[in-house]
């Protein structure tokens, strides 16, 4: 699969989007540091960049239903442009110091300008998706791809709000943590789906496919990470093995164990012991049962990609795609 046709429309979209504005440097530079395009002496360095998974998958299922990749181009950006929004915010809430192994915005400029880029990154991400519209979207399609991404947005707020008071309290349940990853991780995957099919023109039925097909990716993607911020190694994920155990994050495995009166005991304490922790999620086949989940949403995701089965090359690309993030874990 190449996907390097996308990557490239992608890197020159959001480069004209964090266009620095005279005599605001520094401003869009904080912006373009995040987005891996220079260091920290705002000195152009080779891309950096994420994995672009979302907007890719956008690009990718407005040309599956028929449309022109560049009618997706303005949404597929827009949603690039909130999801690195949310991490620059997100950083500062956990204070973490570290994002794709360089500094944070923050940790370099401190959390008021990196509040403020992020909510400019915001502001730019809807501007963006307002000009769908010049590139052969009707103003209906437009419109109504406009309702969707501020419901995501919406929606992302809402599972970090979740998330975050998830922290206090040792009483969450696996239903609830499912809600909180749904608006948290999976929003965004679906909008990028759904919102591709959209201004693709796709019929109603074809776009709640790909809506579903996008929201259980994200669902199975989240649970993969939960399994790998505990299982995986340090290559794989860029983060030091058994983070989230010392850092005591209720995800999916943890929660699972939860029921465990020892696990909770572990958890009342600061740093848990983490060969402890190890112990007593094997004893409750934590891992078996996040294993089963991820397993259950990506074969929801594939029904749903299945039923809207064409031989584009897009479409096998996001097949492709779809089965090497799956594949991350099992
Ligand atoms: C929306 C108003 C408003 C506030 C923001 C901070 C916040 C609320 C939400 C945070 C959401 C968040 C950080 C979700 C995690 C999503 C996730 C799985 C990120 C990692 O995605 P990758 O692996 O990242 O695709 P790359 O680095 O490849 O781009």
């Amino acid at each position: 699969m190449n996907l390097e046709k996308y990557l490239n429309l992608l890197d020159s979209e959001l480069d004209s989007a964090l266009a620095t504005h005279d005599g605001l440097t520094e401003f869009y530079g904080m912006m373009q540091y995040h987005m891996g395009w220079l260091d920290q002496n705002l000195n152009p360095v080779p891309a950096a960049r994420g994995k672009r998974l979302r907007p890719v998958l956008c690009l990718l299922s407005c040309e599956a239903v028929g449309g022109q990749v560049e009618q997706a181009l303005p949404a597929a950006t827009a949603i690039e442009l909130v999801h690195n929004f949310s991490l620059i915010h997100d950083d500062i809430e956990d204070n973490s110091a570290t994002r794709r192994h360089r500094a944070t915005v923050w940790k370099l400029w401190g959390a008021n300008h990196g509040i403020n880029s992020g909510d400019a990154m915001l502001a730019i991400a809807f501007f963006e998706q307002s000009q769908s519209i010049k590139h052969n979207v009707s103003p209906l399609r437009t419109t109504i791809a406009q309702g969707i991404f501020a419901q995501t947005v919406l929606r992302l707020a809402e599972g970090q709000y979740l998330d975050m008071s998830f922290e206090d309290r040792m009483d969450v349940t696996i239903e609830q943590y499912l809600d909180m990853i749904r608006n948290k991780t999976a929003a965004l995957i679906k909008c990028a789906t759904h919102l591709g099919a959209l201004v693709g023109g796709a019929e109603p039925e074809t776009m709640q496919h790909y809506a579903l097909l996008g929201e259980n990716l994200g669902l199975a993607f989240q649970v993969i990470d939960d399994i790998l911020g505990i299982w995986g190694d340090q290559a794989q994920t860029g983060k030091s093995t058994a983070t989230d155990i010392l850092t005591r994050k209720k995800t999916l495995p943890i929660l699972y164990a939860l029921q465990d009166k020892e696990l909770q005991k572990l958890y009342a304490q600061e740093t848990p012991d983490v060969a402890q922790v190890l112990e007593i999620l094997k004893r409750n086949k934590a891992r078996e049962f996040a294993d089963q989940m991820a397993r259950d949403y990506s074969e929801k995701a594939m029904q749903h990609l299945e039923a809207v089965k064409n031989d584009t090359p897009a479409y096998l690309s996001i097949r492709e795609l779809a089965l090497s993030l799956l594949k991350r874990t099992f």
